[in-house]
């Protein structure tokens, strides 16, 4: 009756709170449990482990938050309806040109750099979180380190390339859409990103990630029957949904990846989509002004 349990037939059973191993200071004390979550994850929410990383990171973030959020209901005038209404369009800009690296005015970009300054402490502590949890738990820092790559994307963006350019105003500004049209305007800049190969192995590894997630989540899913998503006791196994699953892939594709292997090629995507990506960034503008002209120039665009 309860032998096949994926998320449209589970059954979620419930004992008493599991307060994970070694009790510590750092941890919060309760835990609860939500069906609704249990639908999605585990169904137990808590205890957190809050630590200085974690409230430095929280605590830095808010204040970003909030002081984009305040610029925001200045843009709206202080009026609730506006501040709804426009949400998505408000933007806090980075400095003018022509500042270089000195601070400008408060109201000219000095603000926003304040601001930057709490969002990236934020993100670092939250990375150090990452790696010293892993450490607590004895377990390998691969979260750590592909976060570091998405990190990599954002320091590149925020701070290295503005650095090397010599300039605040290459920054990114803080707003839904005014992103969107920095991240357009970028690519006019500097002769349409598309013809950046760095830009175009980010896309080759953004699509191989949504490929491998959708095959390997399927092959899973697929074999929940069989109990495939308990992969550990599954690999040594004859007969077992990690077999059957490996031998699909095998007689579609003729190549199958191990159970261990499809997680490396799963983190080698992720990690190179912002790796790559982040290259292709910093190149732009100091390197190479016009990728268009440079792939003329290298025989991929017509002369
Ligand atoms: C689903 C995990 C949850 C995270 C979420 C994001 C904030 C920002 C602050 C309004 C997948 C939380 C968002 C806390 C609120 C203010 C001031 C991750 C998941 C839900 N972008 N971008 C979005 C960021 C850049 C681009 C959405 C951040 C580059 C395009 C969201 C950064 C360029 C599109 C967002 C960043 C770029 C988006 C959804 C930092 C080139 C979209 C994100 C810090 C890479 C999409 C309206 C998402 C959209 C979108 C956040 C950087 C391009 C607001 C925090 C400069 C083309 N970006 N972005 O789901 O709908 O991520 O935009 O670097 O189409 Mg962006
Ligand atoms: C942004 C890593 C940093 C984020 C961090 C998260 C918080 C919030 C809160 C959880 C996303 C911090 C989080 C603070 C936490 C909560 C609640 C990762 C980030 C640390 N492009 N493009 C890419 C495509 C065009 C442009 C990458 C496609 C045009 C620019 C990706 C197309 C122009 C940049 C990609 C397309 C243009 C990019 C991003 C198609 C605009 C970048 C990968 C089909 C008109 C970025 C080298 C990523 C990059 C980037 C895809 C078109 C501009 C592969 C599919 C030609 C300026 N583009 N693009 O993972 O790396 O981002 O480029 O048209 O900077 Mg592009």
């Amino acid at each position: 009756m309860a032998e096949y349990q994926n998320i449209f037939t589970q059954v979620q059973v419930q004992g008493p709170a599991e307060m994970g191993v070694n009790e510590e200071e750092f941890r919060t004390k309760n835990a609860s449990f939500s069906k609704l979550a249990g639908v999605f994850g585990n169904a137990q929410l808590g205890p957190v482990y809050l630590g200085n990383m974690g409230m430095i990171s929280l605590i830095t973030g808010l204040i970003w938050f909030v002081m984009v959020g305040m610029s925001f209901w200045a843009q709206a005038d202080y009026n609730p309806a506006i501040f709804m209404r426009d949400l998505f369009w408000f933007s806090l800009e980075p400095p003018s040109p022509g500042y270089g690296l000195s601070m400008p005015p408060l109201d000219d970009g000095g603000y926003y750099l304040i601001a930057s300054f709490f969002l990236l402490i934020s993100v670092l502590t939250w990375w150090v979180r990452t790696y010293l949890r892993a450490e607590a738990l004895g377990m390998g820092k691969h979260v750590a380190w592909a976060f570091a790559s998405a990190i990599w994307l954002f320091l590149v963006l925020g701070l290295i390339r503005p650095v090397l350019i010599g300039d605040w105003s290459e920054m990114v500004p803080y707003g839904v859409f005014s992103h969107l049209d920095w991240t357009n305007l970028f690519s006019i800049n500097h002769g349409n990103l598309f013809y950046n190969p760095f830009h175009a192995l980010s896309i080759a590894f953004l699509y191989g990630s949504a490929l491998l997630f959708a095959m390997h989540g399927a092959t899973i899913l697929a074999v929940s029957r069989f109990g495939g998503e308990r992969e550990i006791e599954q690999i040594v196994d004859r007969g077992t949904a990690s077999e059957r699953a490996a031998l699909f892939w095998r007689w579609t594709m003729g190549f199958n990846a191990t159970m261990e292997g499809i997680h490396r090629w799963a983190w080698w995507f992720a990690v190179l989509t912002t790796l790559t990506g982040g290259i292709g960034i910093l190149l732009s503008g100091t390197v190479v002004d016009n990728w268009y002209v440079w792939a003329q120039q290298h025989g991929f665009a017509p002369l």
